[in-house]
């Protein structure tokens, strides 16, 4: 594949954007090669500036859920850029993406709209703080919240990707209230809340972690957290910016029922633009000014663009059968990668929840973040450059998972089941 109106970009990108890119992981340093630069995107497909074309499992980090450029979306958008592009003040789409939120989660009874899932995490944990009076906040390795400043320790996503322990720029007052436990360690949890229950605010997680590869909670996981933070009078805050409208239209707590106190959201509810949300019951809610006195806000918040691509995006989700459909192809290709490592005699660990895959070149089974560092990153690398050669687009990070949209049908799945069958035998 040739690159070059991408190198050519990125070599013009390094000198005005850090690293040349706006977001790190997406400079693909850790796999030893450049970015491509994007051209468009159509369906599960995404062509380059050299026009190259890949099939997509990145979907721009899990919001295409239906595909790139999905009419219903394209139309909304266009409909509503005839009414304005933002306001700054209230208008009936921010209602009505709360109402259709609100009646698909129902632990969530009010929903404040922000413009990125950092912004949602980050507000979540000011409300849990104002409301117990409490400061510290417990969250679990390899989870990634967004890169506010409490947040980041012993993170997934770009700082697992990058191998960094934290931030320089975060000082240590401000993460000397953040307690990070191993995932889906139900021993440890208990232990913390047996010892410092009655000083922490919030627990944080992504009930399914979806930024140290995939992994899904344990039996008994999710429900410890459920029942000792109410024994506590802590707040549970469930981080859904990845699998909200992703694993299930109620998101991962409908699957595995469990009621969290606070839900992040982001990505799927803006229909591929920036948003994020935040929600729970009134009584919580209702702590958020002008209501109450903890303080958040912000220009672009409920944006009408944003609301109005949210809105389509989550009618099409609300179709019967749409889940099915989408686990169903996803259960192909990672049955269908499982029998490739097979052949080509390799270890790898799949894990999948719904539409959602981690891939991890490990002979271990992923249960947590210690398990997915035993990944053979070198062998990964070798993979992501073999498999963008053939054409299919993965994130260019082991602690990164793979999201199967509904545009992707079985003749792409079987494709990109092939070229990893051809990239593994040769490695
Ligand atoms: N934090 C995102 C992945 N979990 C990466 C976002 C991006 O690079 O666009």
């Amino acid at each position: 594949m040739n690159y070059e109106k991408s190198h050519k970009l990125f070599e013009r990108a390094l000198s005005v954007i850090p690293g040349g890119v706006n977001s790190p992981v997406r400079a693909c340093k850790s796999v030893g090669m450049e970015p491509v630069f994007i051209d468009h995107a159509d369906g599960c497909m995404i062509f380059d500036s050299d026009g190259n074309s890949y099939i997509d499992y990145i979907g721009s980090w899990g919001p295409m859920i239906l595909g790139h450029r999905h009419p219903s979306i394209i139309e909304a958008i266009e409909s509503v850029l005839k009414r304005g592009t933002s306001f700054g003040a209230p208008t009936d789409l921010e209602i009505e993406l709360a109402e259709m939120i609100i009646n698909a989660v129902p632990s969530i009874e009010m929903v404040r709209m922000v413009n990125s899932g950092t912004e949602a995490t980050m507000s979540a944990i000011r409300l849990a703080r104002g409301i117990t009076g409490r400061d510290t906040i417990v969250k679990f390795d390899g989870c990634y919240h967004g890169h506010a400043d409490t947040l980041l320790v012993e993170a997934g996503s770009g700082v697992a990707t990058l191998g960094i322990p934290g931030s320089p720029g975060v000082p240590e007052s401000f993460v000397s209230h953040t307690l990070s436990l191993p995932y889906n360690d139900i021993d440890a949890f208990k232990k913390v809340m047996s010892e410092q229950s009655e000083k922490i605010a919030c627990v944080i997680v992504e009930p399914v972690a979806g930024n140290m590869g995939l992994v899904p909670p344990v039996d008994g996981f999710l429900e410890a957290l459920r029942e000792l933070t109410e024994k506590s009078g802590s707040i549970l805050i469930f981080d859904e910016v990845i699998t909200g409208f992703r694993v299930a239209f109620g998101g991962a707590q409908s699957l595995y029922g469990i009621s969290p106190d606070i839900t992040c959201l982001g990505k799927i509810i803006g229909g591929g633009l920036p948003v994020g949300a935040y929600g729970g019951k009134n009584e919580i809610m209702s702590h958020m000014a002008p209501q109450g006195p903890v303080y958040q806000a912000g220009t672009l918040s409920g944006n009408p663009v944003a609301m109005a691509a949210g809105i389509a995006a989550l009618l099409q989700l609300k179709e019967p059968g749409f889940y099915d459909s989408l686990e169903e192809k996803a259960s192909r290709l990672a049955a269908g990668l499982e029998k490739a490592v097979k052949k080509a005699g390799k270890k790898a660990a799949i894990n999948q929840v719904g539409s959602i895959l981690g891939f991890f070149f490990t002979d271990k089974e992923v249960k947590n973040y210690e398990d997915a560092k035993t990944c053979d990153l070198e062998m990964f690398s070798a993979y992501y450059k073999g498999m963008r050669q053939k054409g299919i687009y993965i994130a260019p990070s082991q602690f990164e998972a793979l999201f199967v949209s509904a545009a992707h049908e079985t003749e792409q799945i079987d494709a990109t089941i092939k070229a990893a069958e051809e990239i593994l035998g040769e490695l």
